[in-house]
């Protein structure tokens, strides 16, 4: 036991159909701005993220190859823990549904909804999506212009009857809706939560749990010729990750239920509906919160391989940075909300916000400091009420960027350091230090270690987000490595008056049109 509060978030895994793009690094950056944000809180944080490798869809794509599955996936899954790395994303672990431990969990798991009757066998005929991996009731279907039925994502359906196990999800519908209703902070943003209500008020059918057509995934225990559903194996991935079904002690003991699940809004069901619903039948505590965030769209349009319009993080990268992208990907657009990514887009937020209003105020404070500090951070006289705002607003930074990072309100958090780096950017304009250094050198030293010290806040704060960079930002002000947590903001951390100072560098550079380059 480490003595710090438990923090466990999870991203979705992702279906090794196909390579990593935007939307997949959106979610995962999310949980990793929320993870570094909770260990520089003093959190015990285990982040978890992985790979979805069973089911029909996996199985397709690896023919369409022409490779057997588990080639296929060991080579793409390879393509998701590699953008990890690219993006600086810092999960404590990675799983895979097909590693062994995901199959003991998953199998044991069966084997406790079998104990408790919560799964019986009996046949399914209906309609199925590969594309969602999900089962839709004829009256959700609709008709496309080819005249062929669609669900209501736009996959195509195809008719199948075949035996198949049943999870008991009917008599799930009062239970889930008392859940939802003693914990109103269980599904986010609200707009979700309505949606998900009123779909479990409408009453629930028992939910199929395997399948016998095709044989890529997870053996249902004593009963070889099904598989079982890809979503009740994909879901369970969240208890392996903590030694499930070891549940008296190691991870399952410290960090179960969850603190959060992050999902998109596509598959919110499985996680607000079906999750709980399995856990609950199983005598197992539902997580704590799932949050649906929104959209991406390319220039306006939906992002689809059909249209080759999809984004290649490492694509954006190249071109903008990688703190940048991560910057702009949760500045952009009120978590939650849809949102729209485009070149203009993101070059005004990289210059206006990045470059110019917190790199140009880190910049011109550090060089003066360099210039006529002799390098060393500057010695404060006695401060005036400016100085004291300014440093007030810097110092009571954390319990604001807390709360809304607790509500993945990432727009708002960064909104409020902006708050203080435009105070600060007004301050300095208007104390002018550069005029102070020939009428009052003991008032420009006061005046540029009260901008530093603002600095130094904004920087660790927004560490969780930009994690390069702010560890440059404060290796310029001498922070040293073991003084960048939470604990080191307010007055106690304050810089050290003499303290030698690196020869400062630009840390955010400017985006600069490629033909305007030469
Ligand atoms: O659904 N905008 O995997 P998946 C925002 N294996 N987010 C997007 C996005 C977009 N345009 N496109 C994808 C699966 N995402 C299952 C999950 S979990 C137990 C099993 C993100 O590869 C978003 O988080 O289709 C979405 O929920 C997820 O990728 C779907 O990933």
């Amino acid at each position: 036991m480490s003595g710090r509060p438990p923090f466990y978030i999870t991203t979705p895994i992702y279906y090794v159909n196909d390579s990593p793009h935007i939307g997949h690094a959106y979610t995962t950056l999310a949980c990793d701005v929320m993870a570094r944000f909770k260990r520089l809180d003093g959190y015990d944080v285990k982040f978890l993220t992985g790979t979805d490798e069973h089911g029909q869809k996996v199985e397709k794509s690896a023919q369409a190859k022409g490779m057997d599955p588990q080639t296929f996936t060991d080579m793409v899954s390879r393509n998701f823990f590699d953008l990890a790395a690219a993006l600086n994303f810092s999960n404590d672990d990675f799983i895979r549904t097909t590693e062994d431990r995901h199959t003991r969990a998953c199998q044991a798991l069966w084997d406790e909804l079998i104990k408790r009757d919560e799964i019986y066998l009996g046949s399914y005929a209906g309609w199925y999506a590969v594309r969602d991996e999900a089962f839709y009731g004829e009256d959700e279907l609709t008709t496309g212009p080819d005249g062929r039925k669609r669900a209501p994502s736009g996959a195509e359906v195809e008719w199948v009857e075949e035996p198949s196990y049943f999870f008991r999800l009917s008599k799930w519908a009062e239970p889930l809706l008392d859940l939802y209703e003693r914990r109103p902070d269980f599904v986010a943003p609200d707009s979700r939560r309505n949606e998900v209500m009123s779909f479990v008020k409408g009453g629930l059918n028992d939910l199929s749990v395997s399948r016998t057509t095709f044989s890529w995934g997870i053996p249902v225990p004593g009963d070889d010729d099904h598989i079982m559903y890809v979503w009740l194996d994909a879901l369970t991935n969240y208890i392996t990750a903590v030694g499930y079904p070891e549940t008296e002690t190691g991870e399952y003991a410290t960090h179960w239920p969850a603190d959060l699940h992050m999902v998109g809004k596509d598959i919110l069901r499985f996680h607000a509906v079906y999750w709980p619903a399995f856990l609950m039948a199983a005598g197992l505590e539902p997580p704590k919160r799932v949050f649906a965030h929104g959209w991406w769209t390319n220039e306006g349009q939906k992002i689809s391989k059909s249209l080759g319009n999809v984004i290649d993080p490492y694509d954006l990268v190249k071109s903008y940075g990688l703190d940048q992208v991560r910057y702009f990907l949760l500045r952009e657009v009120p978590f939650g909300n849809d949102g729209d990514f485009s070149h203009r887009a993101m070059v005004n937020r990289m210059n206006g916000e990045l470059a110019n209003d917190l790199g140009n105020l880190a910049q011109r404070v550090l060089s003066m400091i360099a210039k006529n500090c002799g390098g060393a951070v500057p010695e404060p006289g006695p401060l005036t009420d400016e100085d004291t705002a300014l440093l007030g607003q810097a110092r009571g930074l954390l319990p604001a960027v807390r709360a809304a990072i607790d509500r993945q309100a990432f727009h708002e958090a960064l909104e409020a350091l902006w708050v203080v780096v435009r105070a600060a950017n007004a301050y300095v304009d208007r104390q002018a230090p550069w005029a102070l250094r020939k009428t009052d050198p003991a008032r420009m030293a006061t005046v540029l270690w009260a901008l530093a010290e603002t600095i130094r806040h904004v920087a660790v704060l927004i560490q969780p987000v930009v994690p390069d960079s702010a560890a440059r930002m404060l290796d310029q002000l001498g922070v040293p490595s073991d003084a960048r947590d939470f604990t080191a903001l307010g007055e106690g951390g304050a810089l050290v008056p003499g303290a030698p100072l690196p020869k400062p560098q630009g840390i955010f550079p400017r985006y600069v049109e490629p033909e305007t380059e030469a």
